[in-house]
């Protein structure tokens, strides 16, 4: 039980390696060593230690075999899976990549990566609303990335549970979309306090809907003054290249080096 947003997340969620003939069902139930007459707020902490711990032994193993890990952040629909479409087409003879899909049901995202021709695990988190680091160590287990590859982790599409639950990435991408409203940095702050790079999607629509980018980047450095902003469309490709210079960059940090 996720006591920190009361989803049963653990209990229900499954994951399977797409284009795999056969796939592993995860179906283990994990225990807690906690008395009833602890608070709320104690079982709390004790989710998210354990959680934190298994975030670390995946940060060692991303380290380790120099894995670029990156988890994109969003609420639904602002384009996470176009993004990661259009990414891995332009990319594929640059990086070795890997994808992660957290979804609560289908496998309708892991079906549109494996479309690119890149390796995808869909995480069905049932009744959860967003992946924890466990969920990310077993896909990962199952996956083993070669070294020197990027792993993108989609999460579910939810602006605040997500927020709370470290996986192990090495960066952490929050994208928004035009249509969702310019306060959303400040509605829900953990997000992109937590993010270090906040990208503006389908800026294609812009001229259709009110939302003032001067705005949304004051309200985000209210919440991280450090946040970087990227604004693209996926449906043009405009201001995708800056994107691709900034994974560049990234895989070629000293410490990722
Ligand atoms: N106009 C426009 N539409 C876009 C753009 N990017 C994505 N879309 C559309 O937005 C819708 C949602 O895109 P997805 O990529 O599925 O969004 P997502 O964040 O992966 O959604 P969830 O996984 O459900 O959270 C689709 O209909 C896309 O075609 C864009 O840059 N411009
Ligand atoms: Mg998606």
């Amino acid at each position: 039980m996720c006591a920190t947003c009361g989803c049963d997340a653990n209990a229900s969620s499954s994951i399977r390696q797409i284009g795999e003939t056969h796939p592993h069902p995860h179906d283990h139930d994990h225990t807690h060593d906690h008395s009833h007459s602890k608070t709320i707020i104690e079982v709390e902490k004790d989710v998210l230690y354990e959680n934190n711990l298994l975030a670390q032994r995946n940060r060692g193993y991303f380290e380790a075999r120099n894995v670029l890990a990156l988890n994109l952040v969003s609420s639904p629909g602002s384009g996470k899976t176009s993004l990661l479409e259009r990414t891995l087409t332009d990319l594929k003879d640059h990086f070795t990549c890997y994808v992660i899909e957290g979804d609560q049901q289908t496998s309708r995202d892991a079906d549109r990566i494996h479309a690119t021709g890149t390796r995808v695990a869909q995480i069905n988190t049932g009744k959860g609303c967003h992946l924890d680091a466990h969920m990310i160590l077993h896909a990962v287990q199952g996956m083993k990335p070669a070294e020197n590859s990027i792993l993108f982790i989609e999460n579910v599409g939810n602006l605040v549970c997500p927020a709370m639950f470290d996986l192990g990435e090495k960066e952490r991408v929050v994208i928004i979309s035009v249509t969702e409203g310019d306060d959303k940095p400040i509605k829900y702050p953990d997000m992109f306090h937590t993010s270090t790079l906040c990208i503006i999607n389908k800026i294609d629509l812009l001229p259709y809907v009110p939302f003032s980018m001067d705005k949304v980047k004051e309200y985000a450095r209210q919440v991280n003054p450090g946040l970087s902003f990227l604004e693209v469309s996926c449906t043009s490709g405009e201001g995708l290249s800056a994107w691709y210079q900034w994974l560049k960059e990234k895989v070629q940090e000293p410490e990722h080096v």
